[in-house]
């Protein structure tokens, strides 16, 4: 049995300023403590959108969230941040189209919201994963098994001097994943700027990977961060889910659109029941 754990809010409302990396505009983010039951949602032009997978609009390159023609991009380290504290009453204020990036990892937004954290009446529910479900495409695929605590391990296969890279992330050890930042290749940029993506990338927030080394003049923060970074994206979006995750999870070369469908995957089955003559019935 895991402990006992209450559900968790904010003591008192807090703001991040910053650039979205993709857009490369200025937004804004005001978190707002919520009583328990409320769940954690994002708002934005009057619109609330819950923290769930049923409204991601798109995982190319970040997982965003919409609803009513309103978007929000790159919810996935405010929402792993948010996975590992155990926030789990919260509405996000966006104004902006984008989650700031800040220095391109979980660090400022995890040190600010575990300082003012607030235990709410309520023991968490949790997300289960009571079977095996994988989801392939091509040689890449994330499981997900059963397990009493979360633990994610993801396996890159790299073009440069990274080479084959594995790390498993621990329940508890946060770490080791909230600091690692998001990262890409030098021979991808050009892609990615040409589909209208990365203008607010920089060195300031991007771990730039070359064939032969970082052009990041402060280099790595570990010899591993880019797969540490994966992990903490697999923490974020099992967070639309819509609960804590009790699970293991395993990916390799994996990235936002597996994590999607395997999300999307578990949930469907959690609502499917089968009675004991064979009928599926919903819970
Ligand atoms: N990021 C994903 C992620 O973390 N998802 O949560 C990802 O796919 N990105 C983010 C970074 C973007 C590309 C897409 C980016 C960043 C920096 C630059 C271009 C694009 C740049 C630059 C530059 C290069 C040399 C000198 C100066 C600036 C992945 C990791 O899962
Ligand atoms: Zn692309
Ligand atoms: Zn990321």
């Amino acid at each position: 049995m895991g402990g006992m754990r209450r559900e968790r809010t904010l003591r008192v409302p807090l703001r991040f300023k910053g650039k979205g990396i993709h857009t490369g505009e200025k937004s804004t983010i005001i978190l707002h403590p919520e009583e328990r039951g409320t769940g954690v949602r994002f708002f934005k032009e009057g619109v609330f959108i819950p923290a769930h997978y049923d409204f991601v609009v798109n995982t190319n390159h970040s997982t965003d969230l919409g609803k009513e023609g309103v978007v929000i991009k790159t919810v996935e380290h405010l929402l792993g941040v948010l996975h590992l504290l155990e926030v789990t009453n919260l509405t996000v204020e966006v104004i902006g189209g984008e989650i700031p990036i800040l220095d391109g990892s979980g660090s400022e937004l995890y040190r600010a919201i575990r300082e003012e954290l607030a235990e709410q009446d309520g023991e968490i529910d949790y997300f289960v994963v009571d079977g095996v479900v994988e989801i392939r495409n091509g040689r890449s695929f994330i499981r997900a098994c059963p397990s009493e605590t979360l633990e994610i391990t993801y396996e890159g296969e790299f073009d440069n001097f990274l080479g084959k890279r594995r790390f498993t992330f621990h329940k508890g050890r946060d770490e080791e994943i909230v600091y690692a930042r998001t990262f890409c290749f030098d021979w991808e940029i050009e892609h990615i700027r040409k589909a209208g993506l990365g203008r607010g990338g920089s060195l300031e927030n991007t771990l730039v990977l070359g064939k032969d080394g970082v052009y990041n003049p402060e280099g790595m923060r570990w010899e591993d961060e880019p797969v540490r970074h994966k992990v903490f994206d697999i923490v974020g979006d099992l967070y639309l889910l819509g609960k804590p995750v009790r699970g293991r999870f395993f990916s390799f070369r994996g990235g936002h659109a597996l994590n999607y469908r395997l999300v999307r995957e578990l949930g469907r089955k959690k609502g499917v029941r089968l009675t004991a003559l064979g009928s599926e019935e919903k819970v």
